[in-house]
């Protein structure tokens, strides 16, 4: 397929217009994503997760730069709807990011993931199967700290971040956010505003000094001059070494591509009970049924399943 020879050349148009599809849900897409698969496997994935506000794209912006600046092509995929790369009102420094835009070895991408069953999942995984066929050898992911997707986000990664900002909250709402077991690398950025070392001590305070050999650093980060920035990209790559080394990489993958396998289970089950002939009626009217509360969900599954749906 000619687009595909395009992507795996490094064709960022190519790129574009994959994730486009995959957006869009179009037909094509599952098949493009299909012939990828084999191509990845090699890319450093890296999730950053937090609150709105925290710094996350401006730090991802100077990661780029820092990663390129080591020789590395990095690719960007940001689920974050509320301050999106591309478009509209964002970055602070936006001439640099649009110098970085320019250059071969960098891809950034914005996602709207709207409408996906399950939100961050099966099209992120497809997206980032896009930009590791296309030869990044780093991928960031960019997720809007707000529940689910924290987890989600830990999932997808390699290596998880989480940036938090001076009084963005108390070690209590730290624990209640459920950050505490899935970062491998905190950062509390905004250093230059104040409060930042409580917050790390706060931070420190709570989490484990070891977890399965690895020490979740606690660093601090002003995304808008860069500052911290080159220590965070060495913390990134000492927890990717890490990974190899203990054998935790080959667990991720595991964890990764069971996500992936179930996620294209339920949307395969799904399509194919909402597309055969009069399916998508029979699906409505059972669900009809569980919303009447004349059917309970696990039943109304089986039944869908099994076809009889009487
Ligand atoms: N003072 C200060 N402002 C920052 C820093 N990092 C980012 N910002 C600003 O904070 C705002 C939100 O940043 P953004 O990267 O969009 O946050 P996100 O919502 O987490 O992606 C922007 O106006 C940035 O310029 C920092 O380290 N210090
Ligand atoms: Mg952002």
């Amino acid at each position: 397929m000619q687009l595909v020879d395009r992507l795996l050349k490094g064709d960022k148009r190519a790129a574009a217009k994959i994730i486009s599809m995959i957006e869009d849900r179009d037909a094509q897409a599952q098949k493009i994503v299909s012939l990828l698969h084999h191509h990845t496997g090699n890319a450093h994935i890296i999730g950053l997760t937090g609150p709105p506000g925290a710094g996350k794209s401006t730090l991802i912006s100077a990661l780029v730069r820092e990663f390129r600046s080591r020789g590395k092509r990095v690719g960007v995929i940001a689920v974050d709807p509320t301050s999106p790369f591309t478009g509209g009102a964002l970055l602070g420094d936006r001439v640099r990011m649009t110098d970085v835009g320019v250059d071969d070895g960098v891809y950034i991408r914005s996602m709207a993931t709207r409408g996906h069953v399950g939100g961050l999942a099966l099209a992120t995984y497809d997206a980032v199967k896009v930009l590791e066929a296309m030869g990044m050898d780093k991928v960031f992911v960019e997720t809007v700290g707000a529940g689910q997707s924290e987890v989600e986000v830990a999932n997808l990664a390699h290596t998880t971040v989480i940036v938090e900002m001076p009084g963005s909250g108390d070690s209590i709402q730290i624990l209640k956010a459920g950050i505490l077991e899935i970062g491998d690398v905190y950062t509390v950025n905004k250093a230059d505003e104040g409060g930042a070392e409580s917050m790390v001590t706060n931070l420190k305070s709570v989490l484990p000094e070891d977890r399965e050999g690895w020490a979740p650093p606690v660093l601090t980060t002003v995304a808008s001059e860069g500052k911290g920035v080159p220590e965070l990209a060495d913390r990134l790559e000492e927890h990717f070494s890490y990974l190899k080394k203990s054998g935790k990489l080959g667990e991720k993958e595991r964890i990764r591509s069971e996500v992936e396998l179930r996620d294209a289970l339920t949307e395969t089950m799904l399509e194919k009970l909402t597309t055969s002939k009069g399916g998508k009626k029979l699906y409505e009217d059972v669900l009809d049924k569980v919303v009447s509360r004349k059917l309970d969900p696990h039943t109304a599954a089986r039944r869908l399943l099994s076809g009889k749906t009487g």
